[in-house]
């Protein structure tokens, strides 16, 4: 799900209120000079082929103008002021989420995909992993933003509002997830021409859930068990495909693309852009710069053997 009117924690409920009352305040305005519009025109001097016009009004002064003028003014100018207070104070209350015992995370935007890095969590380690977010409902999060190439916007409207990301800047946005469920994050600054495919998940976990999956996340890869799925491995390592990924237990160290770690446990890929599912997965070896034209990624082409070990391997990266 993703949208601004649907908050699913305390920050977003914040700026969902304050886009209510300006809703409110905009609309009973617009009612109001539609209504002095009517009236005016319901009051205006009329004439017909049989009486002509009786322009004498324009010459005449208007006393009770005067005093419509006044206070229409002092009333805009009040409900301005009122519409900037609780902008102020909306600000204010963003700002004062407590973040003592916070869930820490460093987020980094690439053209076009996201990497995730949780840092150590009371003395648990930390792990990487790419498009996906897993927080504890009712826990606050503080994603430090970064960039590696260009600017790009960091935006969960469930969650919260934007934040940009900017190279060479450093930024945080801090914020909770009161109600569990999947929000859908996406870049929000044009970055490039895969910007629409720039999306990534948050799912909010109840606690004890998303300390399992980050158990599970902390593992490295299980070893190969049966001989096509280490032949998949090998495939993997022979290869390109280690230059530019990591997958922890292998020799693939690169830190170009995703970590692959646990790509299965993952239920996208390419930045929200395919449901991870086998067919999907090998469309994207085979030929990413069809699905995602400018990606990075180079295609590969492989013996069906070889694909589908390799396929196999991967789906085995839980
Ligand atoms: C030149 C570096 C490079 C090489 C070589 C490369 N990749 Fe990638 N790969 C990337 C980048 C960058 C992305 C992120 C693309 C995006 O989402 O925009 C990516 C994304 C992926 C994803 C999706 C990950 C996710 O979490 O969304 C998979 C799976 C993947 N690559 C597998 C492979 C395999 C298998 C090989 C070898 C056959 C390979 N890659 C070779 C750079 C590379
Ligand atoms: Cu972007």
């Amino acid at each position: 799900m993703q949208s601004a009117l649907s908050a699913a924690g305390i920050q977003a409920s914040r700026i969902l209120d304050l886009w209510h009352l300006t809703l409110a305040v905009c609309c009973v305005v617009f009612a109001a000079i539609l209504l002095a519009c009517l009236i005016a025109m319901m009051r205006a001097t009329r004439a017909n082929r049989a009486t002509p016009a009786d322009l004498s009004v324009v010459g005449r002064r208007e006393p009770r103008v005067r005093f419509w003028v006044v206070a229409a003014t002092g009333v805009s100018t009040f409900l301005l002021f009122g519409l900037v207070l609780a902008d102020v104070l909306t600000d204010r209350a963003l700002s004062l989420l407590p973040v003592e015992n916070a869930l820490r995370i460093e987020m980094t935007g690439y053209q076009w995909w996201w990497q995730v890095r949780y840092s150590n969590d009371g003395g648990a380690p930390g792990f990487t992993l790419a498009n996906e977010l897993h927080v504890p409902v009712g826990r606050p999060v503080v994603v430090s933003l970064k960039a590696a190439d260009v600017i790009h916007t960091f935006w969960v409207p469930n969650l919260h509002g934007k934040k940009d990301m900017i190279p060479g800047r450093d930024a945080t946005i801090e914020f909770r997830a009161d109600k569990a469920g999947v929000y859908r994050g996406q870049c929000a600054e044009f970055c490039g021409y895969e910007h629409a495919l720039m999306a990534f998940q948050v799912i909010a976990d109840p606690p004890a859930q998303y300390e399992d999956w980050a158990a599970r996340q902390r593992q490295p890869s299980i070893a190969p068990s049966d001989e096509i799925v280490m032949r998949g491995r090998d495939v993997f390592m022979g290869q390109d495909c280690a230059r530019c990924h990591t997958v922890r237990g292998t020799d693939a160290q690169g830190t170009i693309g995703p970590d692959l770690t646990h790509i299965a446990s993952r239920q996208y890929i390419a930045a929200g852009t395919l449901a991870n599912n086998r067919g999907n997965l090998a469309g994207w070896i085979v030929d990413p710069r069809t699905l995602k034209p400018g990606t990075v990624m180079p295609p590969t082409r492989l013996p069906p053997a070889d694909l589908q070990a390799l396929l196999g391997w991967m789906e085995t990266l839980k």
